[in-house]
């Protein structure tokens, strides 16, 4: 049983800079998420990965009438992993945004490759608390935030390994204070084998 997991949202080439749909300064977290899967690795806990992995046609893209320009079509080079993030080898990767009628932009939306939702994999693997970094803070990070804690998990925000777009001047602030005032903690590189430690 593993009380902690790290969560690593949509770290993907479209969410960083030179990508469609690129958050600012995305790839910048990119070694600080090494270090944070380098430390669950250590430690014998588990790793999810979490990719945007959407259909070239869906409501989510502006064609389809939704707000974003097309971005992580599945299988474009947009829609791969940072090729800088480096995650232990049993890390398990997660894909949401498939079905063309969906936003899912939170990770609990997202399915293992055995078609395992990620709530359902945590709580068999006795998972009680999740850390989570990755890209972008104002959507995807908070949404799966939110879900985490709703799901009765508790959760930890890594402030140093997280990146948000502001669409609206104020966005990120805002989803950190929401994901605060639903329960969350937050931790950084200098706190978090102590926030791990309680
Ligand atoms: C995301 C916008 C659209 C995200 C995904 O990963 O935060 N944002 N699709
Ligand atoms: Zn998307």
């Amino acid at each position: 049983m593993a009380r902690d997991a790290l969560l690593l949202v949509d770290i993907q080439n479209d969410f960083c800079p030179g990508g469609a749909l690129a958050v600012p300064d995305g790839d910048r977290i990119v070694p600080i998420a090494n270090w944070y899967a380098r430390l669950f690795e250590r430690r014998r806990l588990p790793v999810f990965a979490s990719r945007d992995w959407h259909p070239a046609e869906t409501s989510h893209f502006v064609a389809g009438g939704g707000p974003w320009p097309p971005h992580c079509v599945q299988g474009t080079r947009g829609a791969e992993l940072h090729a800088r993030l480096s995650l232990p080898a049993d890390a398990v990767v997660v894909s949401k945004g498939m079905d063309p009628g969906e936003d899912a932009y939170s990770a609990f939306q997202a399915q293992t490759p055995a078609g395992k939702l990620l709530g359902a994999e945590l709580k068999e693997l006795g998972v009680e608390r999740l850390f989570v970094g990755g890209l972008a803070t104002d959507y995807c990070v908070r949404a799966s935030v939110i879900d985490a804690l709703k799901s009765g998990l508790r959760a930890v925000v890594l402030e140093d390994a997280v990146k948000g777009i502001d669409l609206e001047p104020g966005d990120i602030a805002r989803a950190v204070a929401e994901m605060e005032e639903h329960g969350a903690r937050t931790a950084t590189l200098d706190t978090v084998e102590m926030e791990l430690a309680e």
